[in-house]
């Protein structure tokens, strides 16, 4: 290793020398500080376009020790994907704790109000693999490591808060059914084949969790839109050793958004990388994605009490029954430097948890805590993957675990188990004041393979979520399951899903009967009645707990030669002062020529900028841009698309040429708002703010 003598990074060696990177890694630095090329040895490299050879033209030598090197490290570039949440991405932040939980947790993450933990967040959906779209019909994954003080703690949730089993027994039937067919080898990302819905219309406790994924959750406007949730019932412990009932949840500082069906349709083909290239934006730009750590904490009288057992992961408390007490935020400040090394790399276990915090009996819960730590060792290949820098806990490690592959981290001395007699120098020894106590729960039973009495009612909360939703996220809802089992090719498979959607609502099963065109079964026989007195609960649905504002949403401006440069520079100052992104979509992205005689640089050439891309768009072209626009079929797209999504779409009148060509002159609405001159523009992004003019899809066809 080369010392830094100079105080400036950087360290002479007569003509070369050496300099400390950003990342604090060196570099062999020439003659014009430009970085050295070497080997994995360190052995600078003279020629890296040529393999050695014989003559000019071969053949090429075994000796070549360069080239031998650099193709066995490409060869084995690769780790085995996540068996499942294969597809994600991730980001650094930290957690700011807003009150002390002392009176519920010794956790120390939550002792002290206004302290901040540092985070690393991975987002990711279920069934793709790694090289899927963003934008499939999916559960996200919303894992979460906090590097406390007192170790790492991983909460794995997903952005819906049930499940579509109740014991960890059946998750690789789930997930074999989900991803794709093993003798095709498709479809991929997408539960639209027949093996998915063949299982889960067999496993009726599925039923809640279908619900939710047949809604608007499973297709998110972006990662910083959604929910996320713990799911499980777990614990947490106080100082005293007393337990309270505790359920996670992460709320959207901007609140909830999804994108619809068609619109997802088409974001795969134009950005299959938008939700993460939506994060990095985000954060690049300094728009810092924000959710607030909310607890629904209560006790043993409240769960015996609670119409369904807490410790079955397909159902929820209402949070009308039990409030979500907001705890703290978590905001992510910091892109990733590489993506392998953190994104990929990263390994969430279930079973991580520090003092003050603790599991449940949830089967489901008690099943992960096996499969995280198994499935780590397989992908990462080594036991030590705890010692890479985006796994290691910041607290100190200090044990007697010892070599395996990549051992990076060694115990200096002589003694490598304890007990020892080597006194201080013998090395770390238990804590039973700080150190990690299982909360001493009873138990007592027959050892037997039962599902719990508790455990049987599949029905009643698919319905109350049904029921909360409003009429758009229904008709979302029914169209969804007429999608997925339209793709269904055993008639059966699709006849027995609706038999349980009978189970749910009579309506719903009637829609979607009609859907795909079939008479109705009869309803599957269930385990118990449903039950039709639960309360609606509005905190299940997305339209209910929209934006407030328009921060962190996107504007997409149609412009041509000709427009109106002070209404362009009026939009997005104002568009921008209200927390949008403006990106400018033109014939080309050279941009084009306004009326002042300026030039606006394009962002996106319409072709690669079709309006799916944004929350709201303005089309602010001259009437001669707009007869030409009018031509373009990416330009028509753009705005019936713009119509068809339900969006708001300001418009000046010079435009009409492009709406007449695309067939939406008869149609504009009031979700068409005209942008005459400056003084329109509040007007607009007040009516933008609602984000869609949902009345569209409630007209009868
Ligand atoms: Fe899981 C990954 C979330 C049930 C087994 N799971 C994984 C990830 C998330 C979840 C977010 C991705 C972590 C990352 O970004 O690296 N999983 C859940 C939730 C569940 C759930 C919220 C139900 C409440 N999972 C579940 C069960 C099992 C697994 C029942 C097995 C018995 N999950 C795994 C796994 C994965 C995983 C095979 C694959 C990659 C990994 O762990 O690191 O172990």
């Amino acid at each position: 290793m080369v010392a830094d003598g100079s105080g400036d990074g950087s360290v002479d060696l007569g003509d070369q020398a050496v300099q400390r990177g950003a990342g604090g890694e060196t570099h062999q630095v020439a003659g014009d500080g430009v970085p050295v090329l070497t080997t994995a040895q360190g052995v600078p490299v003279a020629d890296d376009q040529n393999t050695l050879r014989v003559g000019a033209r071969g053949p090429a030598l075994l000796e070549d020790a360069h080239f031998r090197e650099k193709i066995f490290h490409f060869d084995h570039e690769r780790i085995p994907e996540r068996v499942v949440h294969a597809r994600g991405y991730g980001a650094h932040g930290y957690f700011e704790l807003y009150e002390s939980l002392s009176d519920v947790t010794r956790a120390d993450l939550f002792a002290r109000a206004g302290e901040r933990t540092e985070v690393f967040v991975r987002f990711s959906t279920v069934a793709g693999n790694k090289g899927s779209a963003d934008l499939a019909r999916d559960v996200r994954g919303f894992a979460v490591k906090f590097y406390t003080r007192e170790g790492n703690w991983d909460l794995v949730g997903n952005n819906i808060p049930v499940f579509f089993i109740q014991d960890a027994i059946k998750f690789p039937d789930l997930i074999h059914a989900a991803k794709q067919e093993p003798d095709r080898g498709f479809p991929q990302a997408q539960t639209a084949h027949d093996n998915f819905w063949d299982f889960v219309s067999l496993s009726p406790e599925s039923t809640h969790m279908l619900m939710w994924i047949m809604s608007d959750r499973t297709i998110p406007r972006s990662f910083r839109f959604m929910e996320g949730f713990g799911v499980h019932t777990f614990r947490l412990v106080d100082a005293q050793g007393r337990s309270t009932y505790v359920k996670f949840h992460w709320k959207p500082k901007d609140g909830l958004q999804s994108v619809v069906w068609n619109e997802a349709v088409k974001l795969n083909g134009a950005d299959p990388d938008f939700h993460r290239r939506d994060l990095w934006d985000a954060i690049e730009s300094g728009s810092f994605p924000e959710w607030e750590l909310g607890m629904q904490l209560f006790d043993d009288e409240f769960a015996d009490r609670f119409d369904f057992d807490v410790l079955d992961p397909t159902k929820i408390i209402p949070e009308e029954l039990l409030p979500v007490r907001r705890v703290g935020r978590l905001v992510l400040d910091r892109v990733v430097d590489n993506f392998f090394a953190e994104t990929e790399q990263v390994a969430f276990c279930t079973q991580n948890v520090v003092p003050g915090i603790d599991f449940t009996d949830d089967p489901l819960l008690q099943g992960r805590n096996f499969s995280y730590l198994d499935t780590q060792l397989k992908r990462l290949g080594s036991p030590n993957f705890t010692q890479l820098p985006v796994n290691a806990p910041r607290s100190a490690v200090d044990n007697f675990q010892q070599d395996g592959h990549m051992a990076y981290r060694h115990r200096r001395g002589r003694a490598n188990y304890e007990p020892n007699s080597w006194g201080a120098a013998g090395g770390p020894r238990e804590d039973p004041a700080r150190g990690f106590t299982t909360f001493p729960a009873e138990v007592a039973g027959p050892k037997r393979r039962i599902r719990p009495e508790s455990f049987a009612d599949h029905y009643s909360q698919a319905r109350q979520f049904f029921l909360s939703q409003t009429v758009v996220e229904r008709k979302h809802i029914a169209d969804a399951f007429v999608f997925e089992l339209s793709k269904c090719d055993e008639e059966p498979i699709r006849s027995r899903m609706v038999a349980g959607l009978r189970n749910v609502d009579e309506d719903l099963a009637q829609t979607v009967a009609d859907g795909l065109g079939m008479p109705l079964p009869d309803a599957l026989p269930a385990a118990r009645p449903t039950r039709t007195d639960l309360p609606v609960s509005p905190a299940l649905s997305i339209l209910q707990n929209g934006p407030t504002s328009l921060s962190g949403r996107k504007l997409g401006v149609l412009v041509s030669d000709g427009t109106d440069a002070s209404l362009a520079s009026a939009v997005r100052e104002a568009a921008e002062a209200q927390g949008m992104t403006v990106e400018i979509v033109a014939p080309t992205v050279g941009g084009v020529s306004l009326s002042d005689g300026g030039r606006l640089a394009g962002d996106q050439k319409v072709d690669g900028g079709p309006s799916v891309l944004y929350d709201t768009v303005a089309v602010l072209a001259s009437a001669e841009g707009a007869a030409l626009l009018a031509k373009l079929p990416a330009a028509r797209d753009f705005v019936t698309d713009a119509y068809a999504h339900c969006k708001i779409v300001g418009y000046v009148p010079d435009a009409a040429a492009l709406f007449d060509a695309a067939g939406l002159t008869p149609l504009m609405d009031d979700g068409f708002v005209a942008l005459a001159d400056p003084a329109a523009v509040p007007a607009f992004l007040d009516r933008a703010s609602q984000l869609r003019h949902w009345e569209r899809q409630l007209q009868p066809a």
